[in-house]
């Protein structure tokens, strides 16, 4: 019953492998680079035509791609692990609206200024798509913080980890980087610091983020 994870240090692929990590399923990863060469992208678009990273192919060899879809998958198919809550708990729709508003407002951004000649052909555009996507980031940071401002916590849904704030967490690590995550996102940072003190996070991390991403 073994899952194989298509990913690469420090890409979108650390969430998947922090969450099977924290359920305790067996996989098996493999490393692409989806940023790299012509044939190193070939690869990678035979599992996944989009050609990227995480891809999950599933103990029945079906394939998974979306972050948020495999990581609301895997809580959903491993309860018993205590990273999302079930279907009927109040937080639910808060769950789902945040992992969500993660992959689509903000992992979006990142989509751009991993190749802004997809979103525009004339390179004199592209510093400037560059720091739009920069400061759309950065706005919907603040708006994710501001909706988590005053939160009991200690975790962003409440009293346990759960892959809300391993999503979090990753992304936190990206540009801009930590010390403007932890600026502009103050009533995150707790829940992430604590998220990354989880020992079994804590070793995913440091296999991914051996530098500051
Ligand atoms: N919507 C996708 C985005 C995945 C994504 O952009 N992954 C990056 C690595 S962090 C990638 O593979 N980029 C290569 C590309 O977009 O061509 C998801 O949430 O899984």
């Amino acid at each position: 019953m073994a899952y194989t994870l298509y990913g690469k240090a420090g890409f979108g692929s650390v969430c998947v492998e922090a969450a099977l990590e924290l359920v305790g399923a067996d996989y098996e990863f493999v490393e692409v680079d989806p940023l790299g060469e012509a044939d190193e992208q070939r690869r990678v678009r035979a599992i996944n035509p989009v050609g990227q990273v995480p891809t999950l192919v599933l103990p029945d060899e079906s394939v998974m791609t979306e972050s948020a879809a495999i990581l609301i998958w895997l809580g959903d198919r491993y309860p018993g692990a205590g990273l999302a809550p079930p279907i009927d708990a109040p937080n639910r729709a808060d769950y789902l609206r945040w992992m969500l508003f993660l992959a689509a407002s903000i992992y979006a951004t990142f989509t751009i200024s991993d190749g802004p000649e997809r979103f525009h052909p004339d390179s004199a555009t592209h510093a400037g798509l560059l720091e739009m996507a920069d400061r759309r980031r950065l706005d919907m940071w603040t708006v994710m913080n501001d909706a988590f401002d005053g939160a009991p916590g200690p975790f962003l849904l409440g009293e346990s980890l759960g892959l809300l704030d391993v999503y979090v967490a990753m992304m936190s690590r990206w540009d801009p980087g930590r010390a403007a995550f932890a600026e502009a996102c103050p009533a995150l940072l707790p829940a992430v610091e604590l998220t990354e003190a989880d020992s079994v996070v804590a070793e995913v991390w440091a296999r991914n983020f051996r530098r500051e991403h």
